[in-house]
């Protein structure tokens, strides 16, 4: 069976990893294993650790920067971090973050993380078992939350 790593954090003002296990479990029966960190910036070796140590096929790492101007310097931190972990185990971490002032209030930024983090489980599902549903979204214009953008020429 194969093993789908979740990651999030405290910091969020949305239990995103709730989410996300929600989705995955509506859609494949697949192994589990969640953690929760701080923040962001202790998400790529959480993710790491979820590969190398708890045997993850894939890894979902979800969190939330804050609106601050240190907080999108942490966020950029912390990808940067995720990235390479991907490129030293070999494995993808979906990278799931919502930005505090993506949302208008705090309803919108609610809706936002719920549907982010659901819409990025089902992307983690496709990968690990139909990859092939996503080539047939290729150029579609896909965003994750708010509306799809669309394609330019069909
Ligand atoms: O390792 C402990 C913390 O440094 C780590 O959890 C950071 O990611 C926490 N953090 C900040 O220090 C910060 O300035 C976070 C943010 N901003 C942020 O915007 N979002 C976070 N963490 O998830
Ligand atoms: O790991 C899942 C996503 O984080 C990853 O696919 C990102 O590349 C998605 N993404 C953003 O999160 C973003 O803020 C993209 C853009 N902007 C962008 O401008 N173009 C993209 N992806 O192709
Ligand atoms: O065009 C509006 C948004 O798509 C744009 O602001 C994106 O950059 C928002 N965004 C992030 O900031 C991010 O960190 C997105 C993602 N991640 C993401 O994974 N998927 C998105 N947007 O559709």
């Amino acid at each position: 069976m194969k093993t789908i790593g979740v990651v999030d954090t405290t910091f969020a003002r949305f239990n995103m990893g709730r989410a996300a296990v929600d989705e995955i479990q509506q859609n494949v029966s697949a192994k589990i294993k969640r953690i929760t960190v701080p923040g962001v910036k202790d998400l790529p070796v959480a993710s790491k650790k979820l590969i190398e140590e708890e045997g993850c096929d894939i890894v979902i790492a979800l969190g939330m920067p804050g609106a601050k101007e240190q907080d999108k310097i942490c966020a950029h931190e912390a990808s940067t971090g995720i990235i390479q972990a991907q490129l030293m185990t070999n494995i993808h971490i979906i990278e799931v973050f919502v930005h505090e002032d993506e949302g208008r209030d705090e309803k919108e930024l609610a809706f936002l993380m719920e549907m982010r983090s659901r819409e990025h489980a089902l992307n983690v599902v496709n990968m690990l078992f139909h990859p092939e549903k996503l080539v047939k979204q290729a150029g579609t214009g896909q965003r994750q939350g708010f509306e799809d953008v669309g394609t330019l020429r069909h």
